[in-house]
């Protein structure tokens, strides 16, 4: 029994957003990356203070960057657009998100092709028997019920027809619970998530400190004339942010998490990753990304009045765009030959203590000028809040 409630658990992690809301419009984007398809979203160009603003957030790096940020376009728009269906829910779809990981791949497959038909199979029969007995052996049917207390053989096969079912399901999904927590090998992009009330910052700490904090980006009608807000391009709604991080694809990510107040979790559904974010810990766990694209998740664990409103966004890029990130953002390569081919490198592990230190002043430091509903909540008390949910705060009510 322990067994399947692990692999149900494990099976139903990556569904928990199927439901949520989402603000698509058809044709934003058929293809990932097309450059600005149609109109410029509104405001990106006047009201984007972050657009250009890389450099500048990084003003404590060595010099300032010289490289274009490759997921921007020139107006500071994002070059990367939210695909309907891929790494975001869809409007009345019951199936788990498609997967681009090959963790993802392999537990979506053993959910839908084992752990479904096996239920399905247990309900139908344990339904038949039930129907069978109160048909067949009601009081008129049946006036002078059978005396027997024990069938030798049918206690048997009541014993150990569950046991075997259980243990043939053992098989795959400890296998699948095991490859979700194995290490990540030496060559792996490190990412640090770091949650707060209410928001994400991260930082990569192979990659001369490059940290990024990101905020949920409103909608036209929560922000001040001349703050940036969301457009379709950016994400659907609740679930875009205001700085994505940016990720290679084929390459093992370590994702390291811990938060600064309470308990959050990192979940991105399309990867099959959630993963606890606490407080004084560093959690771990790895994977890999197949396809380029735009993913996006929430916070997974409910850490306060804001909760629903920390979404996370994922840009997978090839690997020689997320070195120019790197470096657009004032970040350092790990050496010249590793940023040929990043995948062969060797990148050392810093004490992870030591980051933590630099978590609380990201939100500041990266974000000057931009409309932050965070920055100045984080430092203060989020017991009054929790009922008045601030003033000033977009989506009180939704
Ligand atoms: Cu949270």
């Amino acid at each position: 029994m322990r067994m399947l409630v692990l692999a149900a658990a494990a099976a139903l992690a990556g569904g928990a957003h199927a439901a949520a809301p989402k603000a698509v419009t058809p044709g934003s984007g058929e293809v990932a990356t097309a450059p600005q398809a149609g109109a410029p979203p509104p405001g990106s160009a006047a009201a984007n203070p972050t657009g250009q603003a890389a450099p500048a957030a990084t003003a404590d790096a060595p010099a300032p960057a010289a490289v274009q940020d490759p997921t921007l376009n020139s107006d500071g728009s994002p070059r990367m657009i939210a695909v309907p269906h891929v790494g975001q829910p869809s409007d009345r779809a019951v199936d788990l998100q498609a997967q681009f990981t090959p963790n993802g791949q392999e537990a979506k497959a053993f959910h839908n092709h084992i752990l479904m038909p096996v239920i399905v199979a247990i309900s139908l029969l344990v339904l038949f028997l039930l129907a069978y007995v109160v048909i067949r052996f009601r009081e008129k049917a049946n006036p002078v019920p059978s005396k027997t207390s024990h069938n030798t053989a049918i206690e048997i096969i009541w014993t150990a027809a569950p046991v075997l079912i259980l243990a043939a399901i053992a098989v795959p999904s400890i296998g699948l619970l095991a490859r979700q927590f194995k290490p990540a090998p030496d060559n792996a992009v490190t990412i640090k998530a770091i949650g707060n009330q209410w928001f994400w910052s991260y930082e990569y700490p192979d990659y001369g400190g490059v940290s990024v904090t990101a905020n949920m980006l409103k909608e036209r009608n929560e922000v001040a004339a001349g703050q940036r807000y969301r457009t379709d391009a950016d994400g659907p709604r609740l679930l875009a942010v205001d700085n994505r991080i940016v990720l290679p694809v084929g390459v093992p990510i370590r994702l390291i998490t811990t938060a600064t107040d309470v308990i959050h979790s990192w979940a991105i559904p399309a990867f099959w990753v959630k993963l606890d974010a606490v407080p004084g810990r560093l959690n771990e766990t790895s994977f890999t990304i197949d396809k380029p694209g735009l993913y996006f998740g929430q916070c997974s664990e409910l850490c306060g009045a804001r909760h629903a409103y920390m979404p996370i966004a994922v840009e997978a890029v090839p690997v020689a765009q997320f070195n120019q990130w790197i470096q657009a953002k004032g970040g350092t390569l790990p050496g010249a030959a590793e940023a040929a081919a990043p995948s062969n490198a060797v990148i050392p592990q810093p004490g992870a203590d030591t980051a933590d230190a630099t978590s609380a002043a990201g939100n500041t430091a990266s974000d000057a000028g931009t409309p932050v509903v965070n920055a100045t909540e984080a430092a203060s008390p989020s017991t009054q809040r929790a009922t008045g949910n601030g003033g000033g705060v977009g989506n009180v009510d939704q």
